[in-house]
This record gives C-alpha cells, structure tokens and sequence, in this order.
C-alpha cells in the first residue's frame, strides 16, 4: 500500500513538472513574439505610420496570422487638398540656419536620405524633389529649412536628391537634373519629378510640389520679376513633370553649357510635343530667390541662345537617351541625399 503511495506521488510530481515546463514555454514563445515586434518598429526609422505586414515564419498558426493581418490599420488615402497648408508664408534669409539643429528637428520625422511618407495617409504623389548644385550649401541650409515642412505639409510621399556637379568644369544645370532623374528611380519608382534651383524658396504652400496633366511650371512670380514673368514664355527656377511627360521630352538637354538657354530650350521641346503649360496663379506662384552673383564657371554662353532655334530637330537625340555620366560619391543624411556626378563636363 505504502509502495503504491509512493508511486502515485511520483506520478503526480511528474505531471506537475511536465505542465509546469509546457506552461514556461508557451510564455516564453509570447514574449519571443512581443520582441519581435518592438524590434521591427525600431528599425523602421519612420514607424508609426507604415501598414507593417508580419514577416513570413513570424506568426505561430495560421489562425493568428489571420487575426494579426486583418487588425494592422490600412491607411486611408490622403485629401486632394491638404488640410494643414497656411497659405502665405514669411520667408527671409538674414539669420543662420544650423544644419545640426535641423538635422535633430527632423531626425524622427525624415527617412535617411531626406525621405518622407505622410504618418496617417497614403500620398497619391511620390515625387523626387531633384535640386541642381555646386558649391551653394548657403543656399542649401535655407532651402532645407523652408521646403521640408511645406513638402511635408502638402503630404507628398517625396526625396530629396541634390545633384553635385564634380570638378571646375563649365556648370551645366540641364544635365544634372537628366542625372537626378536617373539616380531617384534607382532610389525608389518616383512618378513625379520637381527639377528645383537651390535658391528659390516658394512664398506660399498652395503651390503644390506635385505633377499635374501637362509640364508644370512653379515658379512664375518671383521677386526678382517683381512677382511676374519676365516673358509669356518662361519656364526656368522651378518645374514639375511626370514620367510620362519627361521621358515624352527626352528630358532636358545635355548640350547646354554655362547659364542660359536650358529652360528655353525645355519650352520648346513641351510645345513641339503637343503639350502645354500648367501654372499656378500669379498669387500662389510666388517665389523669393536668395540674392547672388553669377557663379564661377557658368558664366552666361553666346552659343546656346542660338542653339534654341534647332531644339524640333536636336531633341530626339540629345537628351536622356544619349545621357552619359559617372557617379562618384553618394551621400545620405537626415535631409537629403548627395549625389556627385561627373557630367565630363570642359574646362574653360
Ligand atoms: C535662372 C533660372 C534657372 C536657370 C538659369 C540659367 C531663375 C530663378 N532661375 O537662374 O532655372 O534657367 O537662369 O541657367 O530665373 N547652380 C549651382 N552652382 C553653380 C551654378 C548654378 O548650384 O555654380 C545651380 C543652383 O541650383 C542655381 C541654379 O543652378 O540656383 C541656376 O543658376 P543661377 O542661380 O546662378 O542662375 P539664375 O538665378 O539666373
Ligand atoms: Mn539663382
């Protein structure tokens, strides 16, 4: 009797371990699961908004992964007019922005790579912001620190590339922003692309930074124009084009060396192609434009004034299918990538 006692116990024992071992694993196997998922929020720089899909092999059952799938929020798409813009706004360029402190502001907010996506909405515009540069980070820190939060604003699921021109070669503007518009889509398949001087800030957030059903022009009432065109015609600072109408221009041209003429050259190639103009009003396009002087080599060309009557015969081979460049650095930071290109550019 006693023996069978004792027997009885030891099975009893040997039952409460064995449920006591299953019970610490189905715990640890949840907290395994609670990790995973903080994990993956942390390495999502810009996390509170993106559906996050499980990762295959993540969920234990199917029953579960149903359930987890169908209760991740799915973001509504963003209004076509964005609630948040003010309108017009104060723009001066006489105190110091400091690239660190921006840097800190957007730290959460940006992607690497001066990267956005709207936090609560999916954005119908992913557009490349594409920024000609050489030698202006002055202008730059200024740009940087006005257009992110109007970009922001107006919801745009958007980059900014700055394209830098190597060398001491003539500057040509048209070309890097040929090189930019390749360079975003090996980034991310951008569907619209904003070719942006670096020193033009825009004085009104209704001016959207987006693509429209022709060519866009923004930048249409500058101060330096006392906020008009200086001709019907003009096309240069700011503009917008979407694939389709890009690749339908054979982009800019290559062939435009030194300041001048590129933007009319643009012109001619939308109008020879059966488009036309899309243009804010004189009210919404106003822009200020940080006051310079011409740059080192890319003094005013003789020659591309005269280049601007053959574009209808010129365009078809000279633009981005006869574009040929090299990368040689790119740079990422919190506010914008940095890419350097050598565009085999002459030397006076
Ligand atoms: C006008 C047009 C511009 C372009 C240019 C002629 C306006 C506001 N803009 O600009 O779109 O058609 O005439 O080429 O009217 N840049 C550098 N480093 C340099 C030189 C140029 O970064 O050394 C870049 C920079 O983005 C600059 C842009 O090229 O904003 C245009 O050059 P600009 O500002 O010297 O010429 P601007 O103001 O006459
Ligand atoms: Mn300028």
């Amino acid at each position: 009797m006693e023996n069978m006692t004792k027997r009885l116990f030891s099975l009893l024992l040997a039952f409460v371990f064995i449920t006591m071992g299953a019970y610490l694993l189905i715990l640890k196997r949840s907290g395994d699961n609670k990790d995973a998922i903080s994990d993956r929020k942390d390495a999502n720089s810009v996390p509170s908004h993106n559906t996050v899909l499980p990762l295959n092999g993540f969920w234990s059952n199917e029953t579960e992964k149903k359930t987890a799938v169908t209760t991740l929020p799915v973001l509504p798409e963003c209004p076509e007019e964005p609630p948040e813009l003010v309108g017009p706004l104060l723009v001066e360029f006489n105190f110091m922005v400091n690239l660190d402190d921006l840097s800190k502001e957007y730290k959460d907010t940006l992607q690497d790579g001066g990267r956005y996506k709207p936090p609560d909405c999916k954005s119908k515009h992913k557009v490349a912001v594409i920024i000609s540069f050489r030698n202006r980070y002055e202008h730059l820190k200024y740009w940087l620190h006005y257009l992110h939060p109007i970009l922001m604003r107006q919801q745009l699921d958007y980059g900014v590339f700055v394209i830098n021109q190597d060398g001491e070669g003539i500057f040509n503007r048209a070309k890097l922003l040929n090189a930019g518009y390749v360079e975003a889509l090996k980034v991310d398949d951008y569907e619209c692309f904003v070719f942006s001087d670096v020193d033009l800030v825009p004085l009104d957030d209704r001016n959207l930074y987006r693509c429209f059903d022709n060519p866009r022009h923004l930048a249409v009432g500058m101060d330096k124009f006392n906020f008009g065109l200086p001709y019907r015609n003009f096309f240069g600072g700011v503009s917008s084009f979407s694939k389709n109408q890009y690749m339908k221009i054979n982009g800019f041209s290559n062939t435009f060396w030194g300041w001048g003429g590129e933007d009319d050259d643009v012109y001619n190639r939308i109008i020879s192609k059966g488009m036309s103009l899309s243009r804010p009003n004189m009210v919404i396009g106003k822009y200020r434009m940080i006051k310079h002087k011409h740059d080192l080599h890319n003094e005013p060309n003789p020659v591309n004034a005269g280049k601007l009557s053959k574009t209808r015969i010129t365009m078809d081979s000279d633009g981005m299918n006869t574009l040929k460049y090299t990368v040689k650095k790119i740079e990422k930071n919190v506010l914008y990538t940095f890419i350097t290109v050598d565009i085999e550019a002459p030397i006076k």
